[in-house]
């Protein structure tokens, strides 16, 4: 009996999962929403939605929330403003905000990317866009997106 609601529950939170998922995700466009300088703050955003932000004047670091609504291998790439070259680094936190990837790729026209083989489908993970060290605010926007 126990086994059973814990099924028809996991089959509850897929359906809830998918339905609330239904207007978002490959194809689609979305912008950070400041203030998202924290995890307690992050824009949340859908797996395969292109997200555009900015690091701007007053900004370090833009952070996003993502649940992926299933298991299996994901990645998560980050190209850096092309208008205003600047770079921005990627780090990737589980639900207990412990490091699970990062990509400090330099400005040089290629992507930051972290591959993560099995993501849990069930639990949030947590993105952070980062200015580097030796880098300063833009007007350009960054592109994410985090998908397969
Ligand atoms: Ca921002
Ligand atoms: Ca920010």
């Amino acid at each position: 009996m126990k086994r059973f609601s814990a099924i028809t529950m996991t089959i509850f939170a897929l359906l809830t999962l998918h339905s609330s998922t239904a207007f978002a995700g490959y194809g689609d466009q979305q912008n950070e929403s400041e203030p998202n300088n924290s995890s307690a703050q992050a824009t949340v955003i859908e797996e395969g939605t292109e997200v555009y932000g900015q690091i701007d004047r007053y900004d370090e670091s833009d952070y996003f929330k993502i649940t992926f609504n299933h298991y299996g291998p994901i990645r998560i790439m980050l190209s850096d403003s092309q208008t205003y070259p600047q770079n921005y680094n990627l780090y990737v936190y589980d639900d207990k905000l412990l490091l699970v990837g990062k990509s400090e790729q330099p400005w040089d026209g290629y992507e930051d990317e972290v591959y993560i083989p099995n993501v849990n489908g069930f639990k949030p993970y947590y993105i952070e866009v980062r200015k580097g060290a030796e880098s300063k605010w833009s007007n350009g926007k960054y592109r994410l997106q985090a998908g397969w």
